[in-house]
């Protein structure tokens, strides 16, 4: 894996081809719910997504993750293909009710176990593991002591942060705290199309701040239990935020939107405040008094990189009225996931769409890198995620034709090429996702993976772009 101290050089590069830069990191991405299965094995405890998961009308078809695509048993399997494909890493993430039930006291030995299985065959194939603290699954009990509306929760989770850096510090040197807080924050307590399905506007902004506290302490806990070489970051879903117009309220509904979805995160963790627009726009909802003296400090770690999660480009309008806030891509609700800024509307820009109804469009991932390089231009990006859902079928033949996302990771490494070849400090990419997975609200409808599963079985079958993604990670270069 590339080593977030020591910018790499850009590489040469023929008109044909674009090669990406020694040591640059090619891995693929999953999350713990969306894969291991094995709900109620070896002392695993409810997380809020079983709870949501099993309350009917909240995913789709009823599906849950008791068995998803049952990685708990097949990890073997699926380490192997991914060195067939010859990545050179793998984003995982620790299912915190596996490793420390209750969210409190000790660590169950089974759960660590298991990590310290996967991580240890990840390493005999030469694969680095790049390990997630937190992808949304909270322990239930801590749900139920408030979640992450109260402050307890930050402390929780970095006395959580030090068990998993203490049992699994001496094979991961790559750690990220937290997986998109701002669907944490604001799809699981204001619109409620996730877990835990609260909708609660001041509950979703408590959520946000106390994630950003925890995000702060975790990391505290993770430096002084990990080896000094460890990198520590975090990742965000950087929404890339245009207006549909040059006018003047469009541009301040797309200020708005960027205060809730961006520097909500960025501003405390990266310049140590909360911006003062934010402020100001929510404070008919509360007056933050929730921020304590010290925590912004606290929140404001020296990180390695920052992990960017990019799918699709968020176009806004001003509205008058009640807008258009369910048509934001994030799955249908009467309330609205933007406390504050109800009076924007969302809107699909013209092109392709994914499966998902996202539109493909790889200038967003390349406008965005450029406004991070900008805004931090001392902070290592990595793209931590990024891929599309497609209605994927095994031919006749046995095989999964897709030229849809090849055409969608050719176009969006484009794009991170052209940002590094710009100046920009990109140092790898994860393709989400490894295998095809449960798809939060949307159950197993979509199909993200490079590699099909059939769930009937668990098969796994490798797509085209599985075997298109290899060449562009062993040769480290990208067709012209
Ligand atoms: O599947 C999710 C993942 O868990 C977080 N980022 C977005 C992906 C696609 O929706």
């Amino acid at each position: 894996m590339a080593t977030a101290t020591g910018r790499v050089a850009p590489a040469p590069e023929t008109a044909a081809a674009r090669a990406f830069p020694p040591g640059f990191t090619w891995g693929t991405a999953t999350a713990a719910y969306q894969i291991e299965g094995a709900a109620a094995l070896d002392g695993r405890t409810p997380s809020i997504w079983d709870t949501y998961a099993r309350t009917p009308g909240k995913v789709r078809n009823g599906d849950t993750g008791d068995i998803a695509t049952d990685h708990y048993h097949r990890w073997r399997e699926d380490v192997a293909i991914m060195a067939d494909l010859g990545v050179s890493a793998y984003r995982f993430s620790l299912a915190w009710p596996r490793v420390q039930p209750t969210g409190r006291g000790p660590s169950l030995q089974k759960g660590l176990d298991f990590y310290r299985r996967l991580t240890d065959e990840l390493l005999d194939r030469n694969i680095q593991p790049l390990a997630t603290l937190y992808h949304w699954d909270l322990p239930q009990e801590l749900e139920d002591a408030g979640g992450w509306p109260e402050r307890a929760t930050a402390d929780r989770f970095a006395e959580y942060a030090g068990l998993a850096a203490e049992a699994l510090g001496d094979r991961v040197r790559t750690w990220t705290t937290l997986n998109e807080p701002w669907c944490s924050a604001f799809l699981g307590y204001a619109s409620g199309v996730h877990a835990p399905g609260r909708t609660d506007p001041v509950a979703a902004l408590r959520a946000a701040h106390h994630l950003n506290l925890g995000h702060g302490k975790a990391v505290q806990a993770l430096r002084s239990a990990l080896p000094s070489d460890a990198l520590v970051a975090i990742t965000l879903n950087v929404h890339h935020v245009r207006p549909l117009t040059g006018n003047a309220q469009d541009a301040d509904a797309a200020r708005r939107i960027d205060a809730l979805a961006n520097r909500v995160f960025t501003g405390p963790l990266l310049h140590g405040e909360y911006p003062a627009d934010l402020l100001r726009d929510t404070a008919r909802l509360t007056d933050w008094s929730f921020v304590r003296d010290g925590d912004t400090e606290v929140i404001r770690q020296p990180l390695d990189f920052l992990g960017v999660n990019y799918y699709t480009p968020t176009v806004v309008s001003a509205a008058t009225g009640d807008a258009g806030h369910n048509s934001d891509g994030h799955g249908k609700s009467a309330h609205s996931p933007w406390p504050g800024a109800d009076n924007v509307a969302f809107h699909l820009p013209p092109g392709d769409t994914t499966a998902m109804g996202w539109a493909v469009d790889p200038s967003g991932l390349y406008d965005l890198l450029l406004r991070l390089g900008r805004d931090f231009p001392d902070l290592p990006l990595m793209i931590t995620e990024n891929g599309a859902a497609f209605d994927d079928y095994v031919s006749p033949e046995g095989e999964v034709r897709d030229p849809d996302r090849i055409a969608y990771m050719r176009g969006h490494l484009t794009a991170v090429h052209r940002a590094i070849e710009a100046g920009v400090d990109v140092r790898g990419y994860f393709l989400w996702s490894l295998l095809d997975n449960f798809e939060w609200g949307y159950g197993y409808s979509k199909r993200f993976g490079a590699v099909y599963v059939d769930y009937p079985t668990g098969k796994r079958i490798p797509k085209a772009s599985a075997h298109w993604y290899s060449k562009v990670a062993r040769t480290g270069t990208l067709d012209g």
